[in-house]
């Protein structure tokens, strides 16, 4: 017997480190953990299976499922903004022919257990693209459908596999002779800027918030790649975790779309930085910014509009900006330090 199971892709990064404590506080869920490094051995414990491998790898996801049976797939798995543009058909194959293969073996275990396997997919505010600071400012909130004109091969990445995802979804296969095919139920999040209080992010482009807070507290000098006046819409890694499970877990007849906004608060790198050194008065903080990396925090908006999650799935953040920092990161990141 096949035994049921939840898979994550790229465990060993910092949402898959949220996601899987949080599958092993709260149930008795089996987490198969895949990823290109080793998880961290005391995450292993936590988890049924910990195999290292490439989502690239199409004879390793084939050995999995002769395992185990899929129900969801929580796919995490890939190559943030900027380490992208450094690689970008690195980039391409791992964010796009990856996602590719995960989305086929949701198929194939949906046809083989009859229940639509639920693949979630950590979507991004890279998927927006504004062509100037003044657009931005002028387009405050923006909604899913708005300024989808991504800058960056990460952002073309993550939506591609978006509209791969609805496909999947709704469409596969819609020729074939059988009349009764069933698919898989893609869900999407796009995330905006996320900050843990436990590890630090690689390779993206919103990491200056992290870096900036994480730097403070280790009493080192930290130089601010984007201007003060760089803005973002940032959340929480506790608020990340809880709405991809939220998301997860709806009723699939509350959800009126595939892809959705999240949310919690907005800030100017000015804004962080007042933030960081009221609790760290000691912090030396300086902008030095790198103008093309600079460049794409432009093309992000400075808030999304988050109202479809808020009325189809109760999606609310717990963490807005006073909580954020006063309860979770400044204390949480002062303990891991001291
Ligand atoms: C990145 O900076 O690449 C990510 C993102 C905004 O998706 N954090």
């Amino acid at each position: 017997m096949r035994k049921p199971a939840v898979l994550i892709t790229g465990a060993s990064g910092e949402v898959g480190f949220g996601l899987i404590d949080r599958f092993a506080q709260t149930d008795h869920t089996r987490v198969i953990a895949l990823d290109i490094k080793p998880l961290p051995e005391e995450l292993q414990a936590r988890c049924s299976a910990s195999i290292v491998g490439d989502i690239l790898d199409e004879n390793l996801l084939q050995r999995l499922i002769s395992e185990f049976e899929i129900h969801a797939i929580y796919h995490l798995a890939a190559l943030l903004s900027t380490r992208a543009e450094y690689t970008p058909d690195t980039a391409h194959r791992v964010n796009v022919e990856g996602t590719l293969n995960l989305l086929k073996l949701a198929h194939e275990q949906t046809r083989w257990h009859g229940h639509p396997v639920t693949f979630v997919f950590p979507s991004s505010i890279a998927v927006y693209g504004l062509p100037n600071v003044a657009a931005k400012e002028k387009a405050g909130r923006i909604r899913e459908t708005d300024w989808n004109f991504p800058t960056t091969m990460y952002g073309c990445n993550k939506a591609y596999c978006e509209m791969l995802g609805r496909y999947y979804s709704l469409h596969y296969r819609q020729l074939a002779a059988e009349s009764d095919i069933r698919r898989i139920d893609f869900r999407s999040l796009r995330f905006p800027g996320l900050i843990s209080a436990t590890t630090m992010p690689t390779g993206g482009t919103s990491d200056y918030a992290a870096e900036m807070i994480h730097a403070a507290a280790q009493g080192v000098p930290y130089a601010c790649f984007v201007p003060p006046t760089a803005r973002l819409p940032f959340m929480v890694m506790p608020d990340a975790i809880r709405s991809l499970v939220q998301l997860a877990e709806a009723p699939a007849e509350k959800l009126s779309q595939r892809v959705y906004n999240v949310s919690a608060f907005s800030l100017s790198a000015a804004q962080l930085r007042d933030r960081v050194l009221s609790a760290f008065p000691k912090a030396q903080i300086t902008f030095d910014p790198q103008i093309p990396r600079a460049n794409i925090v432009d093309t992000w908006p400075a808030d999304v509009d988050d109202s479809p999650a808020r009325s189809d799935w109760g999606w609310r953040p717990e963490y807005e900006v006073g909580r954020a920092f006063d309860e979770y990161l400044i204390p949480a990141i002062t303990k891991r330090y001291r």
